[in-house]
């Protein structure tokens, strides 16, 4: 089977120029002089059109577990709404349960995913014990390719490790060829201003955002750099949201040192504003880290300009606002933590390159050929060239749409940006070379996606 996409312009992180691609079987062929004469079993007319690299959302959440209830998503809806959006690869979280072995929540995580996902996927793992065991099975997830190891400075009593258990798995991280990702907010701080919230009556969405204070985030940053240098591990900062935390990455990137960043859409579109909205409307914007005062985005914006912020993943976490962000009425602290997203990455971050925010190619960077290089999945995925696979989005970028609960494909009942109109869209998406998207709908299959084993971190010296 072959397909040649006609009069497009191809966009690589490294420039855009006009080209025809021939895709062969899952792969593709060639880039052509445009109009270079040449047989395919089918054409797509990309005239007007820019052809990406298919998406790479480095941080999801699908069937996560949350205090007896689980994130809205399934594999199979969540990949599904991320084919949509142009999202050809997802990276989805594996959670290691307190008292459970790394090994056998990879065997969980693959029962829920493998023949149930509608594009590409890999994991990386949530280390929640720091023991001798774990750490010595941390190498046997780098053999099964997850070389991702998330750790929280958060939740204390959930998932939060103490200093020194985060310098033991950067240790471990470090001599084993992997990478410690950090949600780096300081629980123990946060617990007190929570706690004291609740005891003066101070119940509200809201609340969540006012007790943890981007100060927190910043300190927090902070201690994970130093604990990386300690330790010579590299260290990648999720979710990042607060211009403190990006100061403190600047600074140590500025030194050489191996620290890199992500954040997400809804720190550069959504505030704190949002979580103040009346009658628990708020409560779909409750994500942690919160959403932050205005004035943090133009930093966020800056950071994606200078590097800084290498990566825009979604962490999307979808839970539905009737049944389960409503668990939280009366109670922020209960309100289950994440915002829907997976289905408009690319839209919303096409949105910066239409306001000037970051280049045409800077976009296709952070959203698709850094998480390929980050995460060890280049230049199979992340680039347009010849032998990589063939996922590829061909993008409309004067068409308009409006972001609705009404219309998206995620398996939850509100969307963070209802009513946000969007200059661009998802015209036509290829999966290893199967259309799964076009004019006429969803074409793909569950089952067609293949889970990815990932190298070493490509930006490493
Ligand atoms: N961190 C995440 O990355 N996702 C959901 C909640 C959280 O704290
Ligand atoms: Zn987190
Ligand atoms: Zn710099
Ligand atoms: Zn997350």
């Amino acid at each position: 089977m072959s397909t040649l996409i006609k009069g497009g312009l191809v966009v690589n992180a490294t420039g855009a120029f006009p080209a025809d691609v021939l895709v062969a079987g899952e792969q593709i062929a060639a880039l052509l002089a445009p109009g270079f004469p040449v047989q395919a079993d089918e054409t797509i007319d990309a005239g007007g059109k820019y052809v990406i690299p298919g998406g790479i959302d480095g941080h999801t959440h699908m069937e996560m577990p949350f205090g007896g209830t689980f994130s809205a998503d399934t594999f199979a809806t969540g990949t599904t709404a991320a084919a949509w959006g142009g999202t050809t690869t997802i990276v989805d979280f594996a959670v290691q349960a307190k008292g459970t072995s790394l090994l056998a929540t990879l065997d969980k995580w693959h029962a829920k995913a493998d023949g149930n996902c509608a594009v590409d996927y890999g994991f990386h793992m949530i280390v929640s014990d720091v023991d001798d065991t774990s750490l010595k099975e941390m190498e046997s997830c780098v053999s099964a390719g997850v070389n991702t190891f998330k750790m929280f400075m958060a939740y204390p009593g959930v998932f939060y490790a103490t200093d020194g258990e985060i310098l033991r798995a950067m240790q471990k991280a470090r001599e084993i060829g992997g990478t410690v990702m950090m949600h780096a907010e300081n629980g123990i701080a946060i617990d007190q201003l929570v706690a004291q919230a609740l005891a003066q009556g101070r119940t509200d969405p809201v609340e969540h955002g006012l007790t943890r204070p981007a100060e927190l985030e910043g300190e927090a940053t902070s201690r994970a750099i130093t604990l990386a240098k300690v330790t010579g591990s590299p260290l990648y900062i999720v979710h990042l949201s607060a211009a403190q935390a990006l100061d403190a990455v600047t600074r140590a990137r500025d030194t050489g040192q191996n620290v890199f960043a992500e954040t997400c859409p809804q720190y550069l579109y959504l505030s704190l504003e949002d979580l103040a909205k009346p009658d628990f409307e708020g409560s779909k914007y409750v994500a942690s880290p919160p959403l932050r005062p205005r004035e943090h985005q133009s930093e966020l914006w800056r950071g994606l300009r200078t590097n800084d912020l290498s990566v825009v993943s979604t962490d999307h976490c979808p839970f539905c606002f009737k049944d389960q962000k409503e668990l939280g009425r009366g109670d922020f602290s209960k309100i289950p933590n994440g915002i829907p997203g997976v289905e408009h990455r690319m839209d919303l971050l096409h949105q910066g390159v239409v306001k000037g925010e970051i280049s045409l190619e800077r976009w296709v960077e952070i959203s698709s050929t850094t998480p390929a290089r980050m995460f060890g999945l280049h230049p199979r995925k992340g680039v347009l060239a010849p032998g990589a696979d063939a996922d590829i989005v061909v993008y409309d970028p004067t068409a308009k749409q409006t972001i609705s609960a009404a219309t998206h494909h995620m398996n939850v009942d509100y969307s963070a940006y209802e009513g946000m109109e969007i200059t661009g869209k998802v015209d036509t998406v290829l999966s290893r070379g199967r259309v799964v998207v076009d004019g006429s709908g969803f074409r793909g299959a569950v089952g067609h996606g293949r889970f990815l084993t990932r190298e070493l971190n490509q930006y490493l010296v």
